[in-house]
């Protein structure tokens, strides 16, 4: 039968849409699937493709026999526990930041550079941020054809990519505004989420609800945040160039799930809307949603739950030459995460 293929963090947000993907798929390459979580979540049971499986805890001896571990954990677990699945003979395909920027270690979108994942040196290989990976499929595809220059990107990023932590805050704080005559003066949004007895201690830097809060991440050196390096340093790394200009500024929105970026990329060569569209209309991980008559164009509520990248409002810059302009719109817990997690899983068996 085929291999053995883990989901460490079987029973958290990323996890639970794995499980979701693999009893979406038509097949499944899998002898065995093994869940693993928390000692906590142990001992639970889950369906997957019909079959009910008993959550196991996290420890040494869970890995034996595993050829493929995929990992749905924070960063620290991740940086203990991938290595420990690689001693006992596993692949660990890490969706955290522990490994992204380790130059022995691949970051990977199959799509773009598949064949990275062949030269992974420690047996692990990283699956990017979401919001990186939510402009990637579109990039590569043009990066390919008309190489790259220059990248100018500012995010719209939801409030799961915070976590569940992340998505009880937004609704509480919907909840606290709703009905209400608020976003009239400065300071009675907060006022209302408050006198809702809202905790101070949110995982947003200012209110989300009917606002905009352009902080995502933890703080950097010189004003940067930690996600806007990130779509620098992974955007370099995916595409295999170093150099790449980059400048990112990151945003969260009051959307629950599916990031959005507003795209700027300067090319070596001219490259017009019309060949934009062609190339993204050929690309099966990418629907092109783009009719200035219409007008039609992808939003975070018209893209939630589904798994390819949607494109659309692709202009050529007016004062740019040998640039394009536009909008992104990708599941931040699809593609974002435990999709291309499990895209880079079929990669690998499909390698071996
Ligand atoms: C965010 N990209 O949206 C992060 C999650 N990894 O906050």
């Amino acid at each position: 039968s085929g291999p053995t293929v883990a989901i460490v963090g079987a029973t958290g947000a990323v996890g639970s849409v794995m499980i979701e993907i693999m009893n979406a798929r038509e097949s499944v390459p899998w002898g065995e699937i093994r869940l693993i979580a928390s000692p906590r979540s142990a001992g639970s049971t889950i369906t997957v493709r019909g079959v009910e499986h008993t959550v196991v805890a996290l420890s040494p001896e869970a890995f034996d026999g595993v050829d493929i571990a995929m990992f749905d954990v924070p960063d620290e677990l991740s940086a203990e526990w991938a290595p420990v699945a690689v001693e006992r003979g596993a692949i660990a395909v890490d969706n955290s930041g522990a490994f992204r920027m380790d130059p022995e270690v691949p970051l990977v979108v199959p799509e773009v550079n598949g064949s990275a994942a062949t030269r992974r040196p420690k047996g692990i290989v990283a699956n990017p941020n979401c919001t990186t990976l939510s402009m990637m499929a579109a990039l590569g595809r043009l990066h390919e054809q008309f190489g790259l220059r220059e990248l100018v990107v500012s995010s719209y990023q939801a409030a799961s990519g915070s976590g569940q932590e992340g998505v009880d805050r937004l609704r509480a704080e919907l909840d606290a505004v709703a009905g209400k005559q608020v976003g009239e003066r400065a300071g009675d949004v907060s006022e209302a989420i408050t006198a809702a007895g809202l905790s101070e201690d949110s995982p947003f830097k200012a209110p989300l609800a009917l606002n905009v809060v352009p902080w995502c991440g933890s703080r950097k050196e010189d004003g940067w945040t930690s996600e806007e390096l990130k779509v620098r340093n992974e955007s370099r790394k995916i595409l295999g160039l170093p150099d790449l200009r980059v400048s990112a500024t990151c945003v969260r929105v009051p959307v629950l799930t599916t990031h959005s970026l507003a795209v700027h990329a300067k090319f070596e060569r001219e490259v017009t809307v019309e060949q934009a569209r062609r190339s993204f209309e050929q690309a099966p991980s990418i629907v092109l949603q783009d009719d200035p008559d219409g007008p039609d164009f992808p939003t975070p509520a018209g893209v939630v739950g589904a798994e390819p990248t949607y494109v659309g409002r692709i202009r050529q810059a007016l004062d740019f030459p040998e640039t394009l302009d536009f909008f992104v719109c990708g599941d931040n817990l699809r593609k974002g995460a435990a999709l291309n997690t499990y895209e880079i899983a079929e990669t690998l068996v499909e390698a071996s």
